[in-house]
């Protein structure tokens, strides 16, 4: 039997008609890779639900690796989430109309957890492929930071050996074409962002030691 690695992108939110989270992970759905093989599952932006869907993917496939993956419009590079933190806090309401305030997502949960996925080796592989890459110390407040701090809530609890973490992606050249001045990437360099990403992850099980941070 193939170990699996589950890959999940968000449904379109905010005025948008599509997300390229989804449409980057799902061309991935089905691909081998060694003994290892591609589950992509498609998420609802909104608070709660989405994290069912996630749960019930990571209960039903018992993944060894989750990469969540989420449109970031504005970021001009694929964002490699270092840190999850238990607060919804939603500068725009979710695909139900619903903007949760200053709510724990999990209520007496550490304040983070730190990603699982080798993101300082991720980061360098993607630039030496030509890729724009970097570590983020924010995934937000929004949806894509409550799934995965739920995403590693769960993984704790369980004590597995699953691996995950979360990277934002920017906006697709259509969608930057009606934001002027906002950066983006070709769908076909996300894809292979994340194929480079899954590679990564399966090399590294301990990440290599590179500054990637922030004086502010
Ligand atoms: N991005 C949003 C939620 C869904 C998505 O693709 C976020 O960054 O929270």
């Amino acid at each position: 039997m193939k170990k699996i690695i589950l890959l999940t992108g968000f449904e379109p939110f905010n005025k948008e008609t599509i997300n390229p989270s989804w449409e980057a992970v799902r061309q991935l759905d089905g691909w081998h890779e060694g003994e290892f093989v591609v589950h992509a599952r498609q998420l609802p932006c909104v608070f709660g639900r989405a994290l069912k869907v996630v749960h019930q993917a990571v209960e039903e496939l018992q993944p060894s690796i989750v990469i969540a993956v989420g449109q970031a419009g504005g970021r001009v590079d694929m964002s490699i989430e270092r840190v999850a933190i238990n607060v919804d806090d939603a500068p725009i309401p979710d695909n139900q109309q619903r903007q949760l305030v200053d709510q724990p997502i999990v209520n007496g949960g550490p304040a983070a957890y730190f990603s699982t996925l080798p993101i300082k080796a991720i980061v360098h592989e993607l630039r030496e492929a030509g890729l724009p890459a970097s570590v983020s110390q924010t995934a937000g407040t929004f949806v894509c930071n409550h799934v995965f701090y739920g995403l590693m809530h769960q993984a704790h609890e369980w004590g597995t050996t699953m691996r995950a973490g979360f990277i934002h992606i920017p906006y697709l050249p259509q969608q930057a074409a009606a934001h002027p001045g906002t950066a983006s990437m070709k769908l076909e360099d996300v894809v292979e962002g994340l194929r480079i990403a899954v590679r990564t992850t399966l090399a590294h099980t301990v990440d290599v030691r590179e500054a990637g941070g922030l004086t502010h």
